[in-house]
């Protein structure tokens, strides 16, 4: 993985314009749909287990993400995951408050028995809860962070056999042999809601045009934190609800040039 990869991965996405299917929680679904239309993808929201295979199957990828969870959207991911899996489309997952509660531990690994992913993006409580290792949430957010997200990665990659991404100051994403660290992004992300949730589902934009999913994640997240890093730079005297808009704004606008200059990935 290289910048001009990194450059050519942006590209696809807005020339593809790929349909990502997204069955996420209602506090980010309206933040999820403007992002990834920014970036250059075609959201749909579609939830019912009458529907949700069907729209599976036509999209470029299926995001799921327990942010909301109840039994009928639990079902709803099985079927359209599966269907995904059938057709070859990949699936992204967001373990949303995993370890919070047992409910959400035990339906991500529901979901994990029934359903072959691609991607597991999270912060590092949640993906070490995800794995049976026991560390701290506070409802939806970090409320501990791994000694060492490089090994935590690693083992949540060979234990899951997909590709996993850890999000907090430093990114890891690592198929559990290759792994690289992204330097980008900014601690304001922190302070609006649903930046994670948006995360996962232009990883998923990603996953949709470059079928090396771990490729796809590093421009995923390199291609996000220059945006966030500028959107900052433009609102940094107003705050939290201007760098929102403004998050938005910089995924339709970043171009390659800055990803050339402000993208900061090194591999491990
Ligand atoms: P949490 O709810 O714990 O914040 P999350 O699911 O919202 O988790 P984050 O880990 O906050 O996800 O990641 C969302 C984005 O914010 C990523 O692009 C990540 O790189 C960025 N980010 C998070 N914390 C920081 C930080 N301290 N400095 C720079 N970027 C950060
Ligand atoms: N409660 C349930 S889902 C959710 C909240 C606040 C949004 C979490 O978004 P993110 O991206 O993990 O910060
Ligand atoms: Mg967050
Ligand atoms: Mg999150």
């Amino acid at each position: 993985m290289n910048k001009e990869q990194l450059i050519l991965a942006l590209e696809k996405v807005r020339a593809q314009n790929p349909l990502v299917h997204n069955i996420t929680n209602v506090v980010v679904t309206n933040f999820t749909a403007n992002g990834l239309l920014a970036i250059g993808a075609s959201p749909v929201m579609a939830y019912a287990k009458e529907e949700v295979a069907d729209m599976a199957k036509i999209s470029g990828a299926l995001v799921l993400n327990i942010g909301t969870l109840s039994p009928e959207v639990i079902e709803a991911m099985i079927i359209a995951g599966k269907s995904a899996n059938e057709h070859g489309v990949p699936v992204i997952l967001d373990p949303v408050g995993a370890g919070a509660t047992p409910y959400r531990t035990e339906a991500v690994w529901k979901i994990l028995k029934e359903v072959r992913i691609s991607v597991i993006r999270g912060n590092a409580p949640e993906i070490a809860n995800v794995i049976g290792e026991k560390l701290a949430m506070k409802g939806v957010d970090a409320a501990d962070s791994a000694a060492d997200p490089v090994s935590l990665a690693k083992k949540a990659a060979e234990e899951l056999n997909t590709v996993a991404v850890i999000t907090g100051k430093e990114d890891v994403a690592t198929d559990g042999k290759t792994t690289y660290l992204i330097q980008n992004g900014h601690p304001i992300l922190t302070k609006v809601t649903g930046t994670g949730c948006l995360l996962t589902s232009i990883i998923g934009a990603f996953s949709a045009v470059e079928k090396d999913f771990l490729a796809a994640s590093v421009a995923g997240l390199v291609t996000y934190g220059v945006a966030a890093e500028i959107a900052f730079d433009l609102t940094e005297e107003k705050g939290p609800g201007s760098f929102q808009i403004e998050l938005l704004n910089q995924l339709a606008k970043v171009t390659g040039d800055e990803l050339l200059k402000k993208g900061s990935f090194v591999k491990k």
